[in-house]
């Protein structure tokens, strides 16, 4: 089958929630991948559909390659979600998406669609090392990038990119913006603002008035999008009745809760099932805490037995407790539970999720980027159990598995683990150097200060609880 999903070809049956066409650009979004497409792009959709509001579409915003671009553009920038839970998988076309930028080929175009003054949101999925941030928190203002685009060049970084929007916006005439991260960040929101204030002092830009009237809203986002296969394209194509390369596939859940502390208009997303709330925060801790530290932990020692994808992992019986008793003993204690959420009962469905058979979500792709994943889902309650007097053994098992997947590079059965990480080259130094043993290991990668700060690679029960993590691991 040759036909490509477009306006014209949409079957019947199949139409958007919205026309594409009555779609003005009201949304930028940094970090068009399939997260995005997923997720913030469907409950645009939505509140468009409900509301009847037309201005809202989105301009999205590639930070990387052409890819996306290249299959949205012969759809007329349709897509579908395929979603696949335990019943038959659904199917639906998205319309939201208006426009694709790719940032490395046409930086102005997207300092000035930020700039456009029908754009009041911008939202950004552009994964924890997009940011180029240090580990206590502020703009690595030694990352070559960040330099450049101090020096004036058109921005490619994501810092860059607001902050010359944001200098173009007083020039447009353009009102104040709101900037949403939708990253699994600690206070992700205050996080980027502080980015976008170092920036402003080390460039000495001109753009404080706008800078101060920008909002930074926190925002905790959850579903589960593993990378889209050829085997799900086929599928689509079968449910659909024509091609969609630019298909995504997620699970059946969907969550968003968004600080509601906006500086213009917004799109009315709690229409769509969205939450919006004073306090983002003891939402986001869980959701870190629980649900991306337990994938994390599965990541390493699932891919480290040698299972392909979570849902294998979360299958193995001793995986499952271990993950279980990472949430009981070492994260429960450490939070406030937002009102209205059982912890416990959330930590169940979070493992239930991950059991979905059907989202072939592979543990390679959950254990990439660990340097800085690392410290946002699983230091954290290392720390607060540290400081309460407790030993977090399986949230340092889960660090030990991660260790153990960084220095030996293979599975159980001699399969490559691949190190995706933008610090693999720091990472395997420290490796390459690491004394004898499992102390030698620990000790190498603890004495990584991106990662580990200083009070914590200095604490005698954390160290000793990844000895005994790697020992256990390494004799398996
Ligand atoms: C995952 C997340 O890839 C990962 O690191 O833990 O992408 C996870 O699937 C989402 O945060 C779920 O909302």
């Amino acid at each position: 089958m040759s036909e490509r999903l477009s306006l014209q070809s949409l079957p019947a049956g199949m139409k958007p929630g919205v026309d594409p066409r009555e779609l003005t650009v009201g949304i930028v979004h940094l970090g068009l991948g399939a997260f995005h497409r997923a997720h913030q792009a469907v409950f645009t959709e939505r509140a468009a559909a409900i509301t009847g509001e037309t201005r809202w579409g989105i301009s999205g915003v590639s930070q990387r390659s052409a890819s996306v671009r290249d299959q949205l553009a012969p759809q007329d920038s349709l897509y579908s979600v395929l979603t696949r839970g335990l019943d038959s998988p659904a199917i639906q076309v998205i319309a939201s998406i208006r426009e694709v930028l790719t940032a490395p080929e046409d930086p102005d175009a997207v300092v000035a669609r930020i700039a456009d003054p029908g754009v009041s949101v911008v939202t950004l999925t552009v994964t924890e090392k997009g940011y180029r941030a240090v580990t206590s928190g502020g703009l690595d203002l030694s990352d070559p990038e960040i330099q450049q685009d101090l020096a004036g060049r058109p921005p490619r970084t994501v810092v860059g990119q607001l902050a010359a929007g944001l200098v173009r916006r007083a020039e447009t005439g353009a009102g104040p913006l709101t900037i949403l991260s939708c990253d699994n960040l600690v206070a992700n929101g205050p996080f980027l603002r502080r980015l976008m204030d170092d920036y402003a002092v080390a460039g000495q830009h001109k753009m404080t008035e706008q800078l101060e009237l920008a909002r930074f809203p926190a925002s905790m986002v959850d579903r589960i999008v593993p990378a889209t296969t050829e085997a799900d394209r086929d599928e689509a194509a079968r449910l659909l009745g024509v091609r969609d390369e630019a298909l995504v596939v997620a699970e059946p859940f969907l969550q968003w809760v968004i600080e509601d502390d906006f500086a213009g208009a917004r799109p009315a997303w709690e229409q769509a099932g969205a939450v919006l709330t004073d306090d983002v925060a003891p939402w986001e801790q869980a959701k870190l805490r629980m649900l991306n530290a337990t994938h994390s932990m599965l990541a390493y020692l699932g891919g480290l037995r040698g299972y392909e994808t979570i849902a294998e992992a979360v299958r193995d019986p001793e995986l499952a407790e271990l993950a279980g008793e990472l949430l009981a003993y070492d994260v429960v204690p450490t939070l406030t539970p937002p009102e209205g959420l059982d912890l416990t009962a959330y930590g169940t469905s979070v493992l239930e999720r991950f059991a979905n058979p059907a989202l072939k979500h592979r543990t390679a792709q959950v254990a990439m980027d660990g340097s800085v994943k690392l410290p946002v889902r699983l230091l954290g309650t290392v720390r607060d159990r540290l400081a309460a007097g407790a030993g977090p053994r399986f949230a340092s098992l889960a660090v030990a598995g991660w260790m153990v997947y960084v220095a030996t590079g293979k599975d159980a059965n001699g399969r490559e683990l691949p190190l995706d990480d933008p610090q693999a080259t720091r990472l395997r130094e420290a490796v390459a150097k690491a004394g004898p043993g499992a102390a030698g290991l620990v000790d190498a990668l603890l004495s990584v200060d991106t990662v580990f700060d200083e009070q914590l690679a200095a604490d005698q029960t954390f160290r000793a609880l990844l000895i005994e993590g790697v020992t256990s691991l390494q004799r398996r």
